[in-house]
């Protein structure tokens, strides 16, 4: 039996190593159906968008990160769909969906009966709009979600050799691609409402290390505000951007990351939503047993937390939507997803990794205050190591830091876990 590949740009979310398995059984996984016009190639690694795609020589291009290569498996190129059976439709969208029925209508009028759902729907960039300011349809304002996003972006950059952007939003878009634009010698001016960047994970003191890094690679923070207005040239180009402070800034172009919002708009009324995405169980099953969802889209259960999150990672992407292909193939030998969150970045020459919760007290080590230092982090919750955060670890560090926040090891002492600083996450 065939596979309908309902996929619209981007998903890596939907393919695993176990997604070759899914021809025996009739599927439909819906992907990214948002932006279903912006691009007809294949499912790719969206992370290369903000790292290698901007660089400014040996840029990573398609077909080199087609899905799954950025798991070390094979790399899914339109022939190895057609290969295996898997009928893969671009440029399509889903108009409406009916879980009851058990059928999906598409953009071209197709009305598609299945067995099982994945939704793997993603999410979108939030829209300038959305908090009241025009201009995000200039062609010198860039988002970026998907490969046609970077192509505007990369054609931005292209066009402003030597001069100035403005980055709005300091948190993973932000600073990657604060980082990427400073590569390719354009000035850059970072604003965002927090007092540091990466607020939504990173404590004040570890955030503080990236800033000054970035300060010495020339980046400017204007923090506490958030952008106001636009000025257009009469081309329609941004020329200036007006801050809420009053602070006005002149610019040839501006990148905007202030976060996505879950593609969840087919299943309102019909799936039960949380954490503003489709609720699932540890199989990743929707409130309708027919019906799965993964990726940024799924608010699971995360064992250790004890509760529910939505996580926007590739790797919990990739690891969901391999179980929820396992949940369904052989129901009897899969147990509950057991899974700590991952979150990693890589700027200029640093690279981190976090494994866990950071809640808690937070206990350092390392030396934060030297460029180019591994230093790190554990979060310490109830007694327990819940979360660990490594910059410029190795392999076996990385390795030794998640060991510790599935083991959640008692800690009574914090004095001592500062004193043994990663020899306590190595030893563990
Ligand atoms: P984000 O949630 O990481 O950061 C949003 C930032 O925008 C925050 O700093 C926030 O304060 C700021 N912000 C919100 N409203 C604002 C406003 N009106 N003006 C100025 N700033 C405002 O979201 P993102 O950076 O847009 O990233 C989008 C998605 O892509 C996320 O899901 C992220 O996890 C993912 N992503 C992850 C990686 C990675 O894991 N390495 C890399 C790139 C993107
Ligand atoms: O690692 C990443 C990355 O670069 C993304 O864009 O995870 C994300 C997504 O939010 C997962 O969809």
């Amino acid at each position: 039996m065939t596979v309908t590949l309902l996929r619209l740009p981007n998903s890596w979310l939907t393919v695993s190593k176990d997604f070759r398995q899914i021809y025996e059984l009739q599927y439909c996984i819906l992907s990214n159906l948002l932006d279903y016009n912006s691009s007809l190639v294949a499912p790719y690694e969206r992370p290369a968008l903000s790292k290698g795609y901007l660089l400014p020589e040996a840029a990573a291009r398609l077909p080199s990160f087609h899905t799954c290569v950025g798991a070390n498996e094979e790399r899914l190129t339109p022939k190895w769909y057609k290969e295996h059976g898997v009928e893969l439709v671009l440029g399509t969208g889903v108009k409406s969906a009916d879980v009851k029925r058990k059928t999906l209508l598409t953009t071209t009028g197709e009305t598609i009966s299945y067995k099982f759902l994945i939704i793997a729907t993603g999410a979108r960039a939030l829209k300038l709009e959305e908090f009241g300011v025009n201009g995000s349809d200039a062609e010198n304002v860039c988002y970026l979600r998907d490969i046609s996003d970077a192509n505007r972006l990369v054609n931005a950059i292209q066009s402003s050799p030597g001069g100035n952007a403005v980055v709005i939003g300091g948190g993973y878009i932000g600073m990657e691609c604060a980082a990427s634009l400073v590569i390719n010698k354009i000035n850059v001016t970072m604003v965002f409402p927090e007092a540091h960047c990466m607020a939504r994970l990173l404590t004040p003191k570890i955030a503080s290390y990236y800033e000054e890094y970035y300060k010495s690679r020339g980046v400017k923070f204007i923090k506490g505000t958030v952008l106001s207005s636009f000025d257009f040239d009469s081309n329609g180009k941004v020329t200036d951007v007006t801050l809420r402070d009053g602070t006005k800034l002149s610019v040839d172009m501006v990148v905007v990351g202030i976060g996505i919002r879950p593609n969840t708009g087919l299943f309102e009324g019909q799936l039960t939503l949380e954490k503003g995405g489709i609720k699932v169980n540890g199989m990743f099953q929707s409130s309708n047993s027919s019906v799965y969802a993964i990726g940024d889209v799924a608010a699971f259960p995360v064992k250790a937390f004890g509760e529910k999150r939505r996580l926007e990672h590739v790797d919990s992407a990739r690891k969901s939507a391999k179980h929820a292909v396992s949940s369904i193939m052989e129901p009897d030998k899969t147990g509950e997803f057991d899974y700590i969150p991952f979150f990693y970045s890589r700027v200029f020459t640093l690279s981190w990794q976090f494994y866990g919760d950071n809640a808690g007290e937070v206990v350092y080590y390392g030396d934060l205050s030297a460029s180019g230092s591994t230093f790190g982090a554990y979060w310490v919750n109830k007694g327990h190591v819940v979360g660990a955060f490594l910059e410029g670890g190795t392999r076996e560090e990385y390795e030794a830091i998640a060991k510790t926040t599935t083991l959640r090891p008692a800690v009574e002492d914090l004095t001592e876990l500062e004193r043994q600083g990663l020899g306590f996450a190595v030893a563990v």
